[in-house]
């Protein structure tokens, strides 16, 4: 029989999954007391306060210890050489009486201690060397859609997420947000606001996530000294809440706003005069009036324009070949000579504001995994139920961090238990039959409800063609029923993770309601083909009843 240890040792995977994670048989006790001993680098940003956070017992002069340090610092100096030549990577080590964390910068140090604490969540260290980097140098979620911006809370427990996925970009720009985009975009946020931000602006840098802000002013914008100013004014007031990263958005509008021209001139006026003085913020970033393909006129030289005569340090957003698509080498390949430099993608999943009756809570597959080279960002559009978005933002994470060794439906799973461990199966039901988007006006579909397919295609061919009842595949098809009801009730009445349960609550009563519907009407089923007129008019007026009910909670 397994232990409980083994047990957990063999399910365990490090997320997002590492480039190399090389673990000897051996292990060794989680240490009581040790020393840290850290270098000059890391004494200002997050890694430190994070690692002490995990090993709360520290004691001066104890025999266990933990270096951490960023190439270049001494205290690490002997691990130098391991250290991977890539931006935010690091590389870890566990032995019997030491642990390293050397990172190739700050942020590096941060992951390394992020990959030490699911280390920790074993019941022993197991003897390690992890060798780790990210594929694509920006990683995370644009609150971009329309739609109930997410509260206050859903962003503090999203960015805390971020972190812990080693993503490090979040950008701000919830289309219902009156002071991000047309009427407000000009006027400073109310004190109230204000400090909101604030609060969210620091628990982005405790996580080490760029915290982007983004204006969306082409709707209204005038050409002129005034307006320009006044968007500069609204940058300063958001620089001062701690705003380190800013956007400017020129999607879904039309008129004056969407000139290549005059939007190139702003932002990099813009790029001069706020983002090169203050010298401390993150690269500029613009989203364009054609941001895909199918929108994209190259008669009119929208595109061409941007690409030779915006500033090439300014990253440009770009959806892929439609507004929602998956993208590949040939999206890439289209794109990046016309912008003269690496698209910095705006993947627009899981967002579900186009189809607001669904949940979009299947694997995250279909885009290259060749194209690490190509993206200088992969940043995902999530939907208006933030915990919700995770399923596929866990997913997300891990893609963006190493492309080549990503698993769609193991990463999947993985998303699933992270959200409920201690009901795992029933959300996995649950996310198996709340995929797909239905038909949409961006004609993108998602697979869904694969595992019962064929046995409902061999249901319907026997009754269609002989007006036969296939036993097997009745029994199937029933069987999930019943999984559906057990799995909704079981997600109802769980107090694992409330904020996730809210948010899918009306599709939980409406997944129970379905799978009863399906058991009525199999029942209905046998009954006819055994004759039993009073059993088939019972489960016929129950299944009406259901339809009734299903239709209220659609409405
Ligand atoms: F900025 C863009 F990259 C972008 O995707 N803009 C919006 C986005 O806010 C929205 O969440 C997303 C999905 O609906 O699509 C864009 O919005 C649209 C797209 C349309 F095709 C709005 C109207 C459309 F007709």
């Amino acid at each position: 029989m397994l232990t409980t240890a083994t047990l957990c040792a063999q399910e365990f995977h490090l997320q997002p999954t590492p480039q190399e994670y090389i673990t000897q048989k051996d292990s060794v006790d989680i240490p009581r007391q040790y020393q840290i001993l850290s270098g000059n680098s890391v004494q200002d940003g997050p890694a430190l306060p994070l690692l002490r956070s995990l090993m709360p017992e520290e004691v001066l002069g104890a025999s266990f210890r933990v270096y951490i340090g960023v190439k270049g610092d001494k205290i690490i100096k002997k691990y130098q050489h391991r250290i991977p030549r890539k931006s935010e990577g690091y590389f870890l080590k566990i032995e019997k009486d030491c642990i390293v964390i050397a990172g190739a910068d700050e942020r590096g140090a941060y992951y390394g201690v992020q990959t030490l604490a699911q280390l920790l969540a074993l019941d022993k260290l197991p003897l390690a060397e992890v060798t780790d980097y990210p594929d694509v140098p920006y990683r995370g979620v644009v609150e971009g859609f329309y739609g109930a911006p997410w509260s206050q809370e859903a962003r503090i427990r999203q960015l805390d997420f971020y972190g812990r996925n080693k993503m490090n970009v979040y950008i701000y720009g919830p289309k219902d947000d009156p002071y991000h985009r047309t009427p407000n975009w000009r006027k400073p946020y109310p004190a109230r606001e204000g400090e909101e931000l604030k609060v969210l602006v620091n628990r982005a840098k405790e996580n080490n996530v760029i915290f982007y802000w983004a204006i969306h002013p082409g709707q209204d914008i005038r050409w002129n000294e005034e307006d320009r100013s006044l968007l500069l004014q609204k940058f300063e007031s958001m620089y001062q809440l701690g705003v380190r990263g800013f956007a400017v958005f020129f999607d879904d509008i039309s008129g004056e706003g969407t000139s290549a021209e005059k939007q190139v001139e702003l932002l990099n006026d813009i790029y001069h005069n706020f983002v090169k003085v203050k010298g401390d913020v993150a690269p500029l970033l613009m989203c364009p009036t054609e941001y895909n393909r199918l929108w994209t006129k190259l008669e009119g030289g929208y595109l061409a324009t941007l690409g030779g005569k915006l500033h090439p340090d300014i990253g440009i957003l770009w959806t892929g070949d439609k507004v929602v698509a998956c993208i590949d080498k040939p999206t890439m390949q289209f794109v990046n000579p016309l912008l003269k430099r690496k698209a910095f993608i705006w993947w627009n999943f899981p967002v579900s504001d186009y189809v607001r009756d669904r949940l979009l809570l299947g694997a995250v597959y279909g885009n290259g995994t060749d194209i690490d080279d190509d993206i200088s960002a992969f940043i995902s559009n999530p939907m208006e139920h933030a915990e919700a978005s995770k399923i596929a933002l866990f997913s997300i994470a891990d893609y963006a961090w190493n492309m080549d060794a990503y698993k769609s439906d193991a990463s999947w799973r993985r998303a699933v238990r992270y959200l409920m461990p201690g009901h795992a199966v029933a959300l996995q039901v649950f996310a198996s039959h709340n995929s797909d988007l239905g038909g949409n006006e961006h004609d993108f579909r998602r697979e869904e409800s694969e595992q019962i397919r064929p046995a409902l295609e061999r249901l319907l061919d026997a009754y269609c063609r002989e007006g036969k009842r296939e036993v097997a595949a009745a029994s199937a098809v029933t069987e999930e029923c019943e999984r559906m009801i057990a799995s909704a009730d079981l997600l109802l009445a769980s107090d694992e993770n409330p904020a996730l349960i809210k948010e899918i609550t009306p599709w939980l009563i409406q997944f129970k309601l379905l799978g009863e519907y399906g058991r009525e009407v199999l029942c209905m089923l046998a009954a006819q083909c055994d004759g039993k007129k009073t059993e088939l008019e019972k489960a016929a007026s129950h299944a009406k009843a259901l339809q009734v009910l299903m239709k209220k909670i659609d409405a």
